[in-house]
């Protein structure tokens, strides 16, 4: 059942600021702005100044504030923002006099919750919501817009048209007779479901770009001891990060540090120095972290000296690199070079720089940005990206139309239409359109409070 409570929150960060947004949503928020501010005639969507007086007649604050009636509203009730001073202390003071008034706290995610409960967005816009707030590049920043756009929501609604309009023509099957109706054309049929399952699929695939574009390309750094990866890492972040020396073995853990390349999040991570044998424990299992660290890696940056003999190339490098997802960096090429390059694995797309040089980290930036495009390392901005849970019920809807689609000629095409049903259930369900607590509780504990 729907909590019908007026609730309340601070919408704006904690701790001093020039200014403090309260929201208030519910029943009460438009009785009790008529009792904080002394205003009887409230005109929706208007911005009053005023003074805030807490319920023993004590003046809290000057506010600035606006009734949005609902349900033209955010959350589709009736909806008060008040903008205070930003003193944690006058904040706190309101908020406790809210309470009296008969508010509760709100809960992560609860405005936003309850715009969802009252049908002013999707699922798939309400965790928008919490991307769009938590977006650190234009990159996720676009891609959290196009799902709150609802353009999610467009595609499942066509997809759904399209299956429910097969189910229709396996159902005049069931109710008229074989005179009446003439056989469905099982070939089309297929096709049909073939073209379906396919623009599921395309569509599902994007989730795996999903943790690149909102929290951001995991770029891994890797090669010999003494390369120069640490050099390399500091001059990306733009300080001096890691610990750099000419003494082998420098780097024993992992760093990594957040930076923007283009319109993409990076998460850069410099290594320890992969060599084939070391006396030291700890160098040991350092370069096993390296390994580590190169499974997980969206993209890897192979650092070459190319001042030194052909650096070794292990088995595990073999297995973590290929032509889709690395470069190889030839560093130190103000030094004299100790073996062909052109030789050193010729397939892996390459620069060559010495990362002494001022403008370095710039090369390599442009380096990253173009590369990362052009190996697809995120898709174009124009691709809608999906999450996990959104790839999780295309799947089993895709599951449902492979199903069906195995059926056809088997069996008389007026059976299939429960495998149709269940995959307009399943595209259904990542709009929310079905009542399940936990998928709500889950999508909306990630919130953050006022929001
Ligand atoms: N001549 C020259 N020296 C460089 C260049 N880049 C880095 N170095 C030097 O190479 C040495 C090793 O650099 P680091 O960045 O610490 O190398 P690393 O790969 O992180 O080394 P480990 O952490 O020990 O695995 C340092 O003395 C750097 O100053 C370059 O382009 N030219
Ligand atoms: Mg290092």
């Amino acid at each position: 059942m729907a909590d019908l409570t007026t609730i309340a929150a601070l919408a704006t960060p904690s701790g001093s600021s020039a200014l403090a947004v309260i929201r208030v949503s519910g029943n009460s928020a438009l009785s009790i702005a008529k009792e904080a501010f002394g205003k009887h005639e409230i005109v929706s969507r208007k911005a009053y100044f005023g003074v805030y007086k807490g319920v023993s007649g004590k003046v809290l604050d000057e506010c600035l504030w606006v009734l949005f009636s609902g349900p033209k509203s955010y959350t589709g009730e009736d909806l008060l923002e008040i903008s205070c001073h930003g003193n944690p202390f006058i904040v706190n003071r309101i908020i406790e006099d809210l309470f009296k008034r008969g508010c509760r706290p709100a809960l992560p995610g609860e405005f936003t919750r309850r715009a969802f409960v009252n049908g002013k967005m999707d699922l798939t816009q309400a965790e928008a919501v919490a991307e769009i707030i938590s977006a650190s590049s234009e990159r996720s920043f676009e891609a959290a817009r196009k799902l709150l756009s609802g353009e999610l929501g467009k595609r499942i609604f066509e997809w759904n048209d399209e299956i429910l309009k097969l189910i229709a023509e396996t159902e005049t099957q069931i109710d008229f007779s074989e005179e009446e109706v003439p056989e469905i054309d099982s070939g089309y049929f297929k096709e049909k479901l073939e073209s379906l399952i396919f623009k599921l699929r395309k569509t599902r695939e994007t989730a795996r770009y999903s943790s690149r574009v909102y929290e951001g390309i995991n770029v891994v750094i890797f090669g010999a001891p003494n390369a120069g990866k640490s050099s390399l890492m500091n001059a990306l972040v733009g300080t001096e990060r890691a610990l750099v020396s000419d003494e082998a073995g420098t780097t024993r853990d992992f760093i990594s540090e957040n930076i923007l390349i283009g319109d993409n999040c990076i998460r850069i991570i410099d290594t320890a120095g992969i060599r084939e044998y070391t006396e030291s424990k700890v160098e040991e299992s350092g370069i096993l972290k390296t390994y580590d660290c190169m499974k997980r890696a969206d993209f890897l940056i192979f650092v070459v000296d190319s001042s030194s003999p052909t650096p070794v190339i292990s088995e595990e490098i073999l297995e973590n690199i290929s032509q889709e997802n690395s470069c190889i960096l030839f560093n130190k090429t103000d030094l004299n070079p100790a073996f062909d390059k052109d030789n050193f694995l010729p397939e892996i797309d390459r620069l060559s720089l010495s990362l002494l040089e001022s403008q370095a980290s710039e090369t390599v930036k442009k380096y990253l940005e173009d590369i990362f495009s052009k190996k697809n390392i995120v898709p174009d901005s124009e691709v809608l990206v999906v999450s996990a849970r959104h790839a999780e019920s295309i799947m089993a809807a895709e599951k449902s139309l492979i199903e069906a689609s195995n059926l056809i000629g088997n069996i008389p095409i007026e059976f299939i239409s429960s495998k149709l049903r269940s995959a307009m259930e399943e595209l259904s369900e990542i709009l929310g359109q079905f009542d399940n607590e936990k998928v709500l509780d889950k999508v909306f504990s990630s919130f953050c409070i006022g929001k």
